[in-house]
């Protein structure tokens, strides 16, 4: 197919070896431990991820979906025709809503997608392109900074980023201030970025949607240990681990957490690794920041990302920015 092309920025065979999972080694080594969020996004991560997009509870996909259809329009008048690049983009499903809006603009459909899970890449760039008969698609398999390292040789018209869904609720202050110099040093001026973002709301709210009553969320919690068993010849016995989902309030942040049910060692042969656990230690798999618009509107707006529109749902629960740099 001429209209796709794929790339995969994990080499099958590491040049440095050692470097492959220091990530892990490093997060489970030091305490409290952690896990980097990426490792949930393996074929069945994704999977699970998709139907939490479903859940009664999980209002955020639903709330920023009703956004994105109310405004796509407006979103392609104000940008005209330009490439669509995705980070995160997982299924694509609200990025569809997108792609109709530019189609109207009656220009060449260009998209970019960039997800970690080849997988769910690879599957979601086949059907768009047999749903927009006109779609071009390149897309990138890695992580955010291999992939935006990778962006500027494959350019073809202006550009919009797309990073919806939160994720930049996943990141950290420290790797959000680095993700968003990233974003600003990778488009051209005049190019535009479309952040949607979780905004703060009271816990009751909040706590259901990481804790939903068919134990989905739990299930994609738990699966990050059988992507690491599988990936590096890893023992994590999935039934001496809890899921654990709570809003710091404090750090106005969902945590995400696995408990150990019990004393135990875990080895992950690949990596030479063993870690021992005392009852009830939790490794931290996720964040997921709830935010204030104003105080992501200054955030942008130091990165040269100046906010032109925003727009949110009757609730303000969730917010949907454009910015320009
Ligand atoms: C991808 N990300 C924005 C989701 C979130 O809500 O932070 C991941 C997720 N974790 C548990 N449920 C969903």
């Amino acid at each position: 197919e001429e209209r796709l092309q794929i790339q995969s920025l994990q080499a099958p065979t590491p040049i440095v070896a050692s470097k492959v999972g220091g990530d892990v080694v490093k997060g489970l080594t030091q305490t409290p431990k952690a896990l980097p969020p990426c490792y949930f996004y393996d074929d069945r991560g994704s999977e699970l991820f998709e139907r939490i997009c479903e859940l009664p509870e999980y209002y955020l996909t639903r709330t920023e979906t009703a956004i994105l259809q109310k405004y796509a329009a407006e979103i392609a008048q104000i940008t005209g025709a330009c490439e669509l690049v995705e980070l995160g983009s997982g299924n694509s499903a609200k990025t569809r809503i997108l792609l109709d809006a530019y189609q109207q603009l009656d220009s060449p459909l260009h998209y970019l997608p960039i997800d970690v899970c080849a997988g769910i890449l690879e599957s979601s760039a086949k059907q768009l392109l047999q749903e927009y008969p006109s779609l071009e698609v390149y897309a990138l398999a890695g992580t955010y900074e291999s992939a935006l390292a990778q962006l500027t040789a494959k350019k073809l018209a202006s550009r919009m980023m797309c990073f919806i869904g939160s994720t930049l609720g996943n990141l950290n202050l420290q790797e959000c201030d680095v993700f968003l110099s990233q974003i600003s040093t990778s488009l051209e001026v005049g190019e535009y970025f479309l952040l949607g973002i979780d905004l703060q709301k009271p816990k009751e709210i909040l706590e259901p949607a990481y804790n939903d009553s068919q134990g989905v969320t739990a299930a994609f919690n738990l699966n990050m240990l059988e992507h690491l068993n599988r990936r590096f010849e890893g023992n994590f016995d999935l039934t001496q681990f809890a899921h654990r989902a709570f809003y710091n309030e404090t750090e106005q942040q969902i945590e995400m957490h696995l408990k150990s049910e019990r004393s135990q060692t875990v080895q992950l042969k690949s990596l030479n690794l063993t870690i021992n656990f005392a009852p009830g230690e939790t490794i931290l798999t996720e964040i997921s920041r709830k935010f204030n618009l104003e105080t992501i509107q200054k955030q942008l707006t130091a990165k040269g990302l100046v906010p032109i529109q925003t727009w949110t749902d009757t609730n303000q629960w969730f917010g949907l920015l454009l910015c320009q740099l």
